[in-house]
């Protein structure tokens, strides 16, 4: 039975992939703060799934994590990159420095050292990683900023492991989701449910499932076969053009 780890599965796109991997017969190590969401993992796949709280940013935390696995789930085969945040809207000029700081703490520093501390069993077992990225690393927009710049970590770092780990049979991809109806925009505006309702709204966003389906999709590709990154967008999801400033001439 292959094993997974999952960084934030207590919601979205994180609880959907060990959903999608555990009922596809994969034993699955899922993480996150909150212990009461991954409670109905357990409930749903009973021993299949190990719970493993803790805050990624503490690496000491995380640390103890992986030492006191089960011996059954010390195997990792897949490593899923998933928690992450954004956190405000606001211009770089008007943005919080603490918010930024957490961005890059958690989905950068944290996804290095999770990654850093697994890579030595990934390579023995010549197993997987799916790093999640977004299309914000890729195509800026307002407000963006930080949020941007962690992504665009997370899809080079991924093409840069591809080519460290060349011929050791490990594979590794990038997932670029576009919007995905999940607790991201309610964390990113800090708790406002109306505004996340309202960006959702009539979009006919992607799923987290929809995203799950993926995940699971390229973990079970034949193991000649590496999907190097992935970018995916609801249909009602599109690029907006450049903006011009104008001087005032008179
Ligand atoms: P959710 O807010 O629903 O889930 C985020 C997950 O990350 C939660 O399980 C949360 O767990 C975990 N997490 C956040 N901070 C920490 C932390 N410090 N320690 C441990 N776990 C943490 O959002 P999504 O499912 O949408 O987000 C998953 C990934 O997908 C993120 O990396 C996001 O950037 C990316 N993404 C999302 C898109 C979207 O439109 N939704 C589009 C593109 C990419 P907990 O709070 O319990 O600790
Ligand atoms: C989340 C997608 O477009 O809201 O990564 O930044 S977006």
């Amino acid at each position: 039975m292959k094993t997974a780890f999952i960084t934030g599965a207590t919601s979205g796109i994180g609880k959907a992939a060990a959903s999608a991997l555990a009922g596809a017969g994969w034993q699955v190590i899922v993480t996150g703060r909150r212990a009461d969401r991954l409670a109905p993992l357990v409930e749903a796949f009973g021993d299949r799934i190990h719970p493993a709280v803790f805050d990624i940013r503490d690496e000491a935390a995380m640390a103890a994590a992986l030492d006191n696995l089960p011996e059954r789930f010390r195997g990792i085969d897949l490593l899923v990159n998933n928690a992450g945040l954004a956190l405000g809207t606001a211009t770089a000029q008007r943005a919080d420095l603490d918010q930024w700081r957490t961005m890059i703490d958690t989905n950068v520093t944290a996804l290095v050292s999770v990654t850093h501390r697994l890579l030595p069993g990934l390579v023995e077992r010549r197993g997987g990683i799916i790093n999640i990225a977004s299309v914000a690393g890729t195509y800026p927009y307002t407000g963006g900023n930080v949020y941007g710049g962690t992504k665009a970590f997370v899809q080079q770092f991924t093409l840069g492991l591809r080519s460290d780990l060349h011929g050791t049979g490990v594979r590794v991809s990038a997932i670029d989701p576009g919007m995905v109806e999940t607790e991201f925009t309610l964390v990113r505006t800090g708790g406002d449910q109306s505004a996340s309702d309202t960006l959702y709204s009539g979009a006919d966003p992607m799923t987290a499932g929809d995203i799950a389906a993926t995940i699971l999709w390229i973990a079970t590709l034949s193991s000649h076969l590496n999907i190097n990154r992935l970018e995916l967008m609801p249909v009602n999801q599109s690029f907006a053009g450049f903006q011009v400033a104008r001087t005032p001439t008179t």
